[in-house]
C-alpha cells in the first residue's frame, strides 16, 4: 500500500460527502515520444489524482505508457444503483462505508488495487473482480474473471481458481474497520470482461472443488476495468 493511496483518502472523503454520486478518475497516458518538443519535467510529473475525472499523461518519456482507473465511493443499498457504484446487499458491508478501488495497466501486467474504510472490524472478506456490473441481484455480477478461462464453470478447479489467474483481493479489516489489498498480474484484462470487484463473506478457498469460493456475496463494486490495447 503505497503512501499515494492512502492520501488519497482525504479527498475521496471530502468528495463522497459533498455529492454522494461516484466519482471515477480515468487517466489515460500519452507517452511522449523520444525527442519530442514537448518539455520533460511535465510529462514527468505525476498525474493529478486528487480530482475527479481528471486526465493527463502519467508516464516519462520512454517508459512503457500507464492506464490507471480510480473508482471511489460509498456503499448503498442495491435498490438505489443510480446513487453509487459501490451496492451492498447484507449488514457486514454498512452501507456508508468507503471503497476505493484502482487499477495501474502498464504495458503487459496490472496492479489492481482495494481499499475501505468503515467497514465491519476485525472482519476478513473474500474479495475478487468479477465479469459483470453489479446489479440489484448480487449474482448479478457474474463469475470471476480468469484469464485462462476454465471450459468447466462454475470454475472450482484450482488449476484456474487460483490467484494468479484470477484477481483475487481478500483482507482483513482493523478494528476501525479499515482493510486494503493489492494484486499484481502479468497480464491485463480482455476489454469489457472485467467489471465489477465483490466481497465475498469468507477467506477465498484454494482447496479443490471449493476453489475460488468465498461465500455468500455481501457488497459489490462496479468499476470499468481497463482492457489491453
Ligand atoms: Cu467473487
Amino acid at each position: 500500500m503505497s503512501s499515494t493511496w492512502y492520501a488519497q483518502w482525504a479527498w475521496c472523503g471530502r468528495q463522497g460527502r459533498r455529492t454522494g454520486v461516484a466519482a471515477i478518475t480515468v487517466i489515460l497516458a500519452t507517452a511522449v515520444p523520444a525527442g519530442a518538443a514537448a518539455p520533460a519535467a511535465p510529462a514527468a510529473r505525476a498525474a493529478p489524482t486528487g480530482s475527479a475525472g481528471s486526465a493527463g499523461p502519467v508516464s516519462r518519456a520512454g517508459a512503457p505508457s500507464v492506464h490507471q482507473i480510480r473508482v471511489t465511493d460509498r456503499f448503498v443499498r442495491p435498490d438505489r444503483p443510480a446513487r453509487s457504484a459501490a451496492l451492498t446487499y447484507d449488514r457486514r458491508v454498512p452501507v456508508g462505508a468507503r471503497v476505493q478501488v484502482g487499477q495501474d495497466v502498464r504495458g503487459t501486467g496490472m496492479r489492481v488495487e482495494i481499499a475501505v474504510q468503515d467497514a465491519a472490524r476485525h472482519y476478513t472478506y473474500g474479495v475478487h473482480v468479477h465479469a459483470r456490473p453489479c446489479g440489484a441481484e448480487p449474482d448479478d455480477s457474474g463469475p470471476h474473471y480468469q484469464h485462462r478461462k476454465d471450459p468447466k464453470q462454475p470454475s472450482t478447479d484450482p488449476r484456474y481458481a487460483n490467484p494468479r489467474n484470477e484477481v483475487w483481493l481478500d483482507f482483513t479489516t482493523d478494528r476501525h474497520g479499515s482493510g486494503s489489498a493489492v494484486s499484481r498480474q502479468k497480464w491485463t484484462f480482455r476489454a469489457g470482461e472485467a467489471r465489477s470487484v465483490v466481497l465475498h463473506e469468507h477467506v477465498t478457498s484454494g482447496r479443490k472443488g471449493r476453489a475460488g469460493q468465498a461465500g455468500e456475496r455481501l457488497a459489490c463494486v462496479s468499476v470499468p476495468f481497463r482492457g489491453a490495447d
